[in-house]
């Protein structure tokens, strides 16, 4: 063997030898996150055998006491994170308010939002789903209660961002600022595998993800944008495909590996469609780092989303995420600087 096998851990103890300084506070946070990450897989993948699919609450056919995935998902999370000493706050796309820390155990510096499944609505008919994860580290002093400047930082505030994809096979891929690494859990041995070092996404692809019913709601920018993809003879000569799931981190990482863009914009369907679907801080932020980190580019149309001054923990909203190229084609149709 020339080489001895990367796993996960002892990838981020090596990012850590950068920083002489470091607690190993934060390698234990992503050790936990990592756990969490193990026992969701292992439930998605026998969601169907043990029947824990669909409502909360009753047992399955084995006498075991069903959960909602998605709520599985969060209590997995969240016991994981808790009692590592790292955090000092958490905060889920699943809870209104930050989750309070139990006193009885130690806390840290760090702050860990997260959307525990994203993609809920493909839960019940085995399609991919995923886990996104954002940190931060506390800007008010240790000890004290955290506030809003605490959980309410901009994206370029981050210290790593990452996501787990339950696929075909499960994959955890993240960055902490030194590009973008995916590991792919190997379930004989237990451990994330690096699979995939220094993922870069191409400048420009030929995939554009986006919910095309939602055409009539849309601005005429986007509307303008979708025309002009649909064109077979368009200057830059690219045959485009359209591929959407409806999850996000499946759309994502497809995306992310073949090039491509995924579009969320905002549309007048409701009062709220104005901001988009999707959310800041579990969301967009997370993917955006790591989007950047491989060479690509996010934006909400007009404004780089990692620039967004977070207003509250749920915000929404407009994505527009990808190759670099095209996220700018997209961001000129959305401004009217262009209409074909
Ligand atoms: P969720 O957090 O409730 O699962 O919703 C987010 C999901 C994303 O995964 C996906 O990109 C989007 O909603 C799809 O929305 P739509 O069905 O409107 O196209
Ligand atoms: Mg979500």
């Amino acid at each position: 063997m020339s080489e001895f096998v990367m796993t996960l851990q002892r990838h981020i103890l090596e990012q850590g030898r950068n920083y002489p300084t470091a607690t190993g506070a934060f390698t234990r946070l992503l050790g936990d996150i990592a756990l969490a990450a193990k026992l969701i897989s292992h439930n998605v993948n026998k969601a169907g055998l043990l029947d824990i699919v669909g409502g909360a609450g009753g047992e399955n056919v084995f006498g075991e006491a069903q959960q909602k995935l998605d709520v599985y998902a969060n209590q997995a999370m969240i016991k994981s994170l808790a009692f590592g000493g790292s955090l000092c706050a958490m905060v889920s796309e699943e809870n209104e308010d930050v989750i309070p820390l139990s006193d009885d155990y130690p806390t840290g510096k760090y702050i860990c939002h997260f959307d525990p499944l994203d993609g809920s609505s493909n839960i019940d008919v085995n399609v991919s789903i995923g886990t996104i994860f954002s940190i931060y580290r506390r800007v008010t002093p240790e000890g004290q209660p955290v506030t809003d400047e605490d959980v309410l930082q901009p994206g370029y505030c981050q210290v790593c961002a990452g996501y787990v994809i339950y696929g075909s096979s499960t994959m955890l891929v993240y960055t902490t600022g030194a590009g973008v690494y995916g590991f792919t859990l190997d379930p004989d041995f237990g451990s994330f595998i690096l699979s995939h070092p220094k993922i870069r996404i191409p400048t420009k692809g030929r995939i554009y993800s986006v919910n095309i019913a939602n055409f009539n709601f849309w601005e005429s920018g986007m509307q303008n944008y979708v025309r002009w993809s649909l064109q077979s003879e368009r200057s830059d000569s690219r045959n485009l495909t359209n591929r959407y799931i409806g999850s996000l981190v499946a759309d994502f990482h497809r995306n992310l590996l073949k090039g491509g863009i995924f579009v969320y914009p905002s549309d007048n369907k409701s009062e709220s469609g104005r901001d988009g679907k999707l959310r800041l801080m579990y969301e967009a932020n997370p993917l955006a780092f790591i989007v950047e980190q491989a060479g690509g580019s996010a934006s909400d149309g007009h404004t780089r989303i990692m620039d967004k001054k977070p207003t509250s923990l749920h915000q929404r909203t407009p994505l527009v995420i990808g190759s670099k190229e095209d996220v700018q084609i997209v961001e000129e149709f959305i401004q009217n600087k262009r209409t074909s």
